[in-house]
């Protein structure tokens, strides 16, 4: 690098250099458009986009290790042990290649009209959209014996590159502080980070991320490093499941552009939990990739039954459906240019991948299954099974329809429903347990709060196929009570309550029992809680009285405080609410229902987190009980952790 470059002074302003400041201002001024929100969840996307270019550099087989540190001032360090960003001079913009990478809008970089990231190339919007909106941004380049920095105030380079000392290492380190005039939340989740570096490294085989905490009192650190990728993904996804054969199915190929990589292993569940991924984005919605592995699966299997006598010339083809039925899997591909669809652009368009993804798990899968007569045998023969079990159900489902069509609208018997007829006033309040539901219709107000009272633990929808599902007295009474149907049936519009509101007791069987309950949601009716109609109510602990007073606590801490205010004397009287049913109607609607003064915990739930939610669930509704006990044991408020925004 020559001197004069080194030198220079930034202030004096070419053509290109306005040009370029002009780029970063647009980017401050409508920051959404680059990174989906000025949220806490957009703040998390400048740790992805700068990690995402380490990963790069993994995929290029030139960096083992990239570790990721929350500082103590909320800035963020990547490091890296990559080639190192170059740093020769860019004969076209006369700066150096890294005052480019940071300055110059990604030329790939768009974004859909739902404001969600689309990668235009391997990576998204790129460094320079991070650098525009942090109040400062440093990188130090390390390479041919050399180490180089440069620093940044909300995008604008102080100062030319610097080459600042040697080094025996390479490799790229940047920090940066997001900035407080851009972001509404400007401190970092590192659960949140903690769970897409996990998915980062489970999807580049033999990457080691290191994600450090070290802001004071928080102090930790993770090591995300699967050699085995994405067959440790779906082993993962498969914890807490009894799986039905030992082998975790590999698929790996490339045709033309498009790389492909399928993993997959069934468990003795009933749910298909099969996530997509396009160069490390997730594609909730799908798309071309997708369809190609499903139309492979599909194919594959029924040729294999039918050469293999399973399945006779007089019997149906089995569904893809019916051969999904318990599968985990992951579909990652990496293609060039990936052209993303649908209203939320989540969805994979390019026509090329179906065929790719479609030939390759084709080929690799005949190839298994001749392999593997056994685990073969059990596959179909699962699938066998789910068939007979839909046929039941379809009939199951047949008479509910024309029940409803015949009866028109017949509410459920236990539902006291509300008088007002505008959904948008009302709500209904699942209650667990009959007394507790005697005591909510005495309390509530009948104009809008509607009571359904649920007898004792639901079914447990993780382990019941759908015709017994669709048997299930309760689970029949909350379909008919919402009135938005389920699956592909439902239609939100139909809504009968704009709040659908969980009470039960706060214990451990309570909380069981809203879990039981989420599930079910999730499982039939996600939209409720994507559009955040779904609450948890929250009754209190304990009740306190002094002097004809009477206080209620939430949660130990406030039973303190309290505790503390009036003073710990013989007058006090601490009663410890065991369940909903230790509370008079008027207690109930004070403390728990009445919308002046409750306290509701909403549920959400992320489109980027989908297979983390559907972990989430395996693990406590799955068979296995040592996985269930240390999860409930790590997340002691475990519910809060379906808040996974
Ligand atoms: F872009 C960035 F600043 F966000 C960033 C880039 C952040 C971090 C933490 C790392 C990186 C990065 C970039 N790590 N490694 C690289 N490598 C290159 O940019 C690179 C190096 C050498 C060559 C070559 O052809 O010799 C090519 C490239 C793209």
């Amino acid at each position: 690098m020559s001197e004069d470059v080194q030198n220079s002074e930034v202030q004096n302003y070419g053509a290109d250099q306005i040009q370029i400041l002009e780029g970063l201002e647009a980017v401050r001024k409508r920051p959404g458009m680059y990174i989906g929100s000025t949220s806490i969840r957009g703040l998390h996307h400048l740790v992805y986009e700068i990690v995402d270019n380490a990963v790069d550099e993994a995929l290029a087989g030139v960096c083992k290790v990239i570790d990721v540190s929350i500082n103590e001032d909320n800035s963020i360090t990547v490091i890296d042990d990559g080639r190192g960003i170059p740093v020769e001079i860019n004969k076209k913009k006369g700066i150096s290649s890294v005052e480019v990478v940071f300055t110059i809008l990604h030329a790939g970089g768009k974004f859909g009209g739902g404001g969600y990231k689309v990668s235009g190339g391997l990576h998204g919007v790129g460094a320079s959209v991070v650098n525009a909106l942090s109040e400062w941004l440093e990188v130090i380049v390390e390479k041919d014996g050399k180490m180089y920095k440069q620093r940044y105030e909300r995008g604008k380079p102080l100062d030319r590159l610097q080459e600042i000392g040697t080094s025996d290492r390479h490799g790229s380190t940047v920090t940066f502080l997001p900035d407080k005039e851009i972001f509404e939340e400007t401190i970092f989740d590192f659960d949140t980070l903690k769970q897409r570096l996990r998915e980062m490294a489970f999807l580049t085989k033999g990457l080691k991320i290191v994600l450090r905490d070290k802001r004071e009192g928080k102090e930790k650190e993770r090591t995300f490093h699967y050699e085995g990728g994405i067959s440790e993904y779906v082993e993962y996804l498969n914890k807490g499941y009894n799986t039905l054969y030992p082998e975790i199915i590999y698929c790996e190929g490339q045709k033309g552009d498009v790389y492909v990589e399928v993993a997959m292993q069934h468990n003795d569940g009933y749910n298909e939990n099969c996530n997509s991924f396009v160069n490390n984005i997730t594609t909730p919605e799908g798309g071309t990739h997708y369809t190609g592995f499903k139309n492979a699966i599909t194919k594959t299997f029924n040729d294999y039954a039918r050469n293999m006598k399973i399945l006779r010339d007089s019997e149906e083809n089995l569904t893809g459906e019916d051969l999904r039925e318990g599968l985990s899997a992951i579909i990652s591909i990496k293609l060039p240019e990936p052209q993303f669809e649908g209203q939320t652009k989540q969805k994979l368009g390019n026509s090329e991948a179906r065929g790719a993804v479609d030939a390759i798990v084709s080929e690799k899968l005949t190839y298994f299954l001749e392999q593997n007569p056994t685990t073969a045998k059990i596959i179909v023969e699962k699938a066998v099974l789910a068939q007979r079990a839909r046929d039941a159900a379809r009939k199951a489902r047949e008479l509910t329809r024309r029940k409803t069509a015949l009866e028109g609208m017949s509410l459920p018997g236990k539902l006291a429903d509300c008088s007002d007829k505008n959904p948008a006033n009302c709500e209904i309040f699942i209650v667990e347990g009959d007394s507790a539901g005697g005591s909510a219709k005495t309390a509530r107000d009948r104009a809008t709060q509607a009571i359904l009272p649920l007898r004792g633990k639901i079914l447990n929808v993780e382990k019941a196929r759908l015709d017994r599902i669709l048997g299930n007295e309760e689970i029949r009474a909350m379909i008919t009570a919402f009135g938005t149907g389920i699956s592909e049936d439902f239609d939100i519009s139909k809504l009968r309550y704009d709040k659908i509101i969980i009470m039960t007791d706060a214990d451990v069987d309570g909380a069981h029992i809203s879990t039981l309950m989420l599930t079910f949601l999730y499982r039939f009716m996600p939209e409720l809680i994507k559009q955040g109609h779904v609450y948890l109510a929250q009754p209190p602990l304990y009740k306190i009285e002094k002097n004809k007073n009477v206080w209620y606590a939430y949660s130990d801490e406030q039973l303190n405080s309290i505790m503390l205010e009036i003073g710990r004397d013989n007058n006090n009287k601490v009663q410890r609410y065991k369940g909903l049913g230790e509370m008079d109607a008027d207690q109930l609607w004070d403390t728990t229902m009445d919308p002046q003064s409750r306290v509701l915990r909403k549920v959400e739930m992320d489109d980027d987190n989908i297979a983390e939610l559907n972990v989430t669930f395996n693990t406590l509704m799955g068979d296995n009980v040592e996985p269930r006990r240390e999860f409930i044991e790590a997340n002691a408020k475990f519910v809060q952790n379906l808040d996974i925004t």
